[in-house]
């Protein structure tokens, strides 16, 4: 399959890891938004959250809780921080792999573009 983050995930092509576990792999985004700039993708290849279903419950219950130990571990709880799932086109979606962005270390702003 053509898909850059399931390349990413089988170490096909490199990223800079900063955590992995066998469902999961975070690593940091090629063009960074923010000082910090995490993706979190799942190992399985699953297209968007358009295709999540309940057998993905666990799945992304683990995604969100790993999200929140690994922004404990770079001390940015206390700030803040944003996660971002963009969802097709109009989303703003530009890998077809489901991913959450972390993005954290500025001010945000509101309503995002
Ligand atoms: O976000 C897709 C994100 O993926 C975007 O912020 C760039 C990032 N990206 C694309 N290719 C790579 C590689 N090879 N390594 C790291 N990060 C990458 P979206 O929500 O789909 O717009």
């Amino acid at each position: 399959m053509d898909c850059i983050f399931c390349k990413i995930a089988q170490k096909e092509i490199p990223a800079e890891v900063i955590y992995e576990d066998d469902k999961l792999l975070a690593f940091k985004d090629i063009s960074p938004a923010a000082p910090v700039h995490i993706l979190f993708i799942p190992k399985e290849h699953i297209e968007s959250a358009n295709f999540l279903d309940d057998k993905h419950k666990d799945l992304i219950g683990h995604i969100f809780l790993k999200i929140k130990e690994i922004a404990e571990k770079l001390n940015i709880e206390d700030k803040g921080y944003r996660i971002v799932n963009n969802c097709g086109e109009f989303g703003g979606q530009t890998v077809n792999h489901l991913h959450f962005h972390l993005i954290a270390g500025r001010q945000m702003q509101w309503p995002p573009g």
